[in-house]
């Protein structure tokens, strides 16, 4: 069974404007499965460590402002080839306006800021924003019925 896993975060404007399920829809339709999920209001601590490499960005305060506006929901998804896909599925770049549509953020955004969604973009980042919103108990190890349909 494909164990690789990326830490998928809906931003507040993604949980504001009630598209996480159009959102975790199509990550179950590509045949990823969710191992975690929990809706939080992240502390200014947390999101300073998980966007400490922008820390010196302009936007860098604007966007911590952003992030801590509201609800968001952190999910980890696992399954082949799963940060590279997820990336791509969600519409790599920076900004959503050169974004296919198909892509979550070609689809559902219009801004540089306000772009829904989060999706690590290497597998070291992945552990490591796993290891930062997560704990080992909230990680739940299941095997999907289906899996040998979606996987050879
Ligand atoms: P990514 O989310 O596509 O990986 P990063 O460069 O890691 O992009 O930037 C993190 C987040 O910071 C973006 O998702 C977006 O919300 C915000 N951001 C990036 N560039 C800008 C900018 O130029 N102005 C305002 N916000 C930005």
């Amino acid at each position: 069974m494909e164990k690789e896993q990326t830490f998928v975060l809906i931003k507040p404007d993604g949980v504001q404007r009630r598209i996480i399920g159009r959102i975790m829809q199509r990550f179950e339709d590509k045949g990823f499965s969710m191992v975690a999920m929990k809706m939080l209001i992240p502390n200014q601590e947390l999101l300073q460590k998980h966007y400490e490499e922008l820390m010196f960005k302009p936007f860098f305060p604007c966007l911590i402002c952003y992030m801590l506006s509201g609800p968001v929901i952190a999910m980890i998804w696992q399954g082949k080839d799963v940060v590279r896909q997820i990336r791509s599925m969600l519409g790599e770049g920076r900004n959503p306006l050169e974004q296919k549509p198909g892509t979550v953020r070609g689809d559902y955004a219009l801004e540089l800021q306000r772009n829904l969604i989060h999706g690590s973009d290497s597998c070291e980042s992945a552990q490591k924003e796993i290891n930062l919103w997560f704990n080992l108990k909230e990680i739940v190890d299941w095997k999907p019925s289906d899996l040998n349909w979606v996987c050879e």
